[in-house]
């Protein structure tokens, strides 16, 4: 049975542990700093699998020993920004979380594939890209998930709009897990028909809208807290390609050294992911406007890992 630890195991952490039981694909491991919390966490969860007859074992700590031994390592830690935090402050926070995570999962966890789910996405993982790479990891197995919610949302929307089963759709977002994200038009179709011939301009132009500010419409509602049932679900999806070796392709958000064009940047590109983690980048073609979009989230990702080396956090 393989090993899942998640680090963080507040609501988009604790509904991944909860996923990856109920399906059976790991044993799972949450750490977080809060005393107890993931202890009292992994026993109700446990005490979940107890009604089901299901053998999988979920242990909560606080102490990084227990992820020993991991296939794989998500990431979920961090503090949301705060009435009067500067986004920098935010940037140095969630940068000093990332740091401490990322050395005990080189020091417990040295042969794990690295899953990155903190926010901002992009540059927390080229955060921790460029500590594990100095620790044998490669940029193929450290990667984040942002892409394959990015796409769902913006599936889920199709759907709705056109009263059309989810089963039929296939929707592509790709760049920054931000407000500069790409839905891909050319490579989002219905039961192989482009979306482009499905809906006019203008209702194609609101669901791009929509799917951009996918995030912060459930933050509206919400009142508390961001999303999570769909992050963690499509984290597993993202586990589950590499547990079983399916090669889905998927959006992931990778280091680049040259797909695309870019070089030392981290940004959601289609890839093969496998057993071994992001197997290949996948080249598509793309409209010369989607090209300049994905252009422009390049560069808002750049500016932002920029501020890593001003703030002297890299
Ligand atoms: P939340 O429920 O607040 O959980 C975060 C957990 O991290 C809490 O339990 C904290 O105690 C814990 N934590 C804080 N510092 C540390 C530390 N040093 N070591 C270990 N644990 C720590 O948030 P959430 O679960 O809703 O979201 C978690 C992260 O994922 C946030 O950064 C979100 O912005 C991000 N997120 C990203 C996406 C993407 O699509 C990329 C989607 C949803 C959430």
């Amino acid at each position: 049975m393989r090993k899942v630890s998640i680090i963080g195991a507040g609501n988009v952490g604790s509904t991944l542990a909860s996923l990856i039981a109920l399906n059976e694909l790991a044993h799972v491991v949450m750490v977080d700093v809060v005393q107890d919390m993931p202890k009292g966490k992994a026993l109700d969860m446990m005490q979940m699998m107890a009604v089901f007859n299901n053998s999988i074992k979920i242990v909560g700590s606080n102490d990084y020993q227990d992820i020993k031994g991991s296939d794989i390592v998500v990431i979920t830690a961090g503090i949301a920004r705060k009435p009067g935090m500067s986004r920098e402050d935010l940037l140095n926070t969630n940068s000093n979380i990332m740091k401490e995570v990322v050395e005990n999962v080189r020091k417990y966890a040295s042969n794990s594939i690295v899953i990155v789910v903190s926010n901002p996405l992009d540059v927390m993982t080229y955060l921790a890209y460029k500590i594990l790479k100095n620790y044998g990891w490669n940029r193929f197995n450290v990667m984040g998930m942002a892409g394959v919610l990015d796409s769902a949302r913006f599936k889920y929307f199709i759907s709705e709009k056109l009263g059309v089963s989810l089963d039929n759709i296939n929707a592509l977002v790709l760049g920054s897990h931000g407000d500069t994200m790409v839905p891909v038009l050319t490579h989002t179709t219905i039961s192989g028909i482009p979306i482009e011939k499905m809906l006019k301009k203008e209702e194609l132009k609101e669901l791009v809208e929509r799917t951009r500010n996918g995030g912060a419409e459930i933050v509206s509602l919400l009142k508390t807290g961001s999303a999570y049932y769909a992050p963690a679900a499509s984290t597993l999806e993202m586990i589950k390609s590499i547990i079983f070796d399916k090669k889905q392709i998927l959006p992931v958000s990778v280091y680049c050294e040259g797909e695309y064009g870019y070089d030392d940047l981290v940004i959601g590109l289609p890839v093969v992911l496998g057993s071994k983690g992001i197997e290949k980048v996948v080249e598509i073609d793309l409209s010369d406007f989607e090209k300049e979009e994905l252009n422009k989230s390049a560069q808002k990702i750049k500016q932002l890992c920029q501020e890593l080396y001003t703030l002297n956090i890299v």
